[in-house]
């Protein structure tokens, strides 16, 4: 049995106000943060935490975050430098819907779909200030259609490549992957905790606590759908971790992420 590889495959940079990352805190000004996905290489087969964003889509929507994306940034740029293509990937499982995390999902029409059973509906119908978290559709047929944006569908997305399992409460996507709902970024957000072999488990917060200062002063980010479930769910991450001495990852810290590895190199 092979132990569990956790790669950070990084996705480029996006560029925020300060008050967009920490929520009636700020300070305001530009913060450029960065966007990863995760490739959990297990036993059970290879799983794909979220896709990241589409440098395309990202300057035809939100051109104001200046995007940056090289080649080796984008899906199967990251995957190529460990040796891996898109058809290498057996389940996709998206977080949530924010474009920042399905920007890639066009690349695996052939994987699994795993998400919150409550994300597809809520990227159909977002509320009118979920509108640009949720501006890119390619992921789902089903939502681009419901959003009168099929056209944007270029990459033979179908109803049947582009179907997700709906799951709900915390549950083992594999053995030792955890995966933690943590609602109020979004309708379905989920977190991740990782056990290692021979180290400590590493929690994926994602977008529950953007930086460690987040999570820290449990402040959220601008975009959410309901921040008093999203102080609970900080809460939740916190508690977990400590219970189980996890290492914390978070999703939009730079000088964290600056730490990390990325590329060829994991954590076993
Ligand atoms: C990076 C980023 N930019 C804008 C939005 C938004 O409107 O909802 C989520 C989000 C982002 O993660
Ligand atoms: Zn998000
Ligand atoms: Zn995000």
């Amino acid at each position: 049995m092979t132990d569990t590889k956790v790669y950070f495959l990084d996705g480029g940079t996006l560029l925020l106000d300060g008050f967009h990352v920490f929520w009636n805190q700020g300070p305001g000004g530009e913060v450029r943060i960065p966007a990863y996905s995760i490739l959990i290489e297990h036993a059970e087969g290879r799983f794909l935490i979220d896709t990241g964003f589409d440098y395309d889509h990202t300057m035809k929507y939100l051109a104001f975050e200046k995007p940056t994306q090289t080649q080796d940034q984008t899906m199967p740029g990251a995957l190529k430098l460990l040796g891996l293509e898109p058809k290498d990937i057996d389940v996709v499982f998206n977080t949530h819907f924010h474009f920042d995390h399905c920007g890639g999902n066009k690349f695996f029409p052939h994987a699994k779909k795993v998400c919150h059973m409550a994300e597809v509906p809520q990227a159909c119908k977002p509320e009118v200030f979920e509108h640009l978290g949720y501006s890119d559709l390619s992921f789902s047929v089903e939502a681009a259609e419901a959003r009168g944006r099929s056209h944007e569908l270029i990459n033979g997305q179908t109803r049947e490549n582009t179907t997700f399992e709906g799951v709900e409460g915390d549950f083992e996507l594999a053995k030792g992957v955890h995966m933690i709902f943590t609602p109020g970024h979004t309708v379905g957000h989920y977190s991740c905790m990782v056990e290692r072999a021979n180290d400590r488990p590493m929690m994926l917060v994602l977008d529950a606590a953007y930086t460690k200062r987040s999570l820290e002063t449990l402040c959220q980010a601008s975009f959410h759908l309901d921040p008093a479930a999203g102080v609970k769910s900080m809460l939740k991450v916190r508690e977990m971790a400590e219970k189980h001495d996890a290492e914390l990852f978070f999703s939009h810290d730079m000088e964290a992420f600056q730490t990390y590895k990325t590329g060829p190199d994991f954590y076993s």
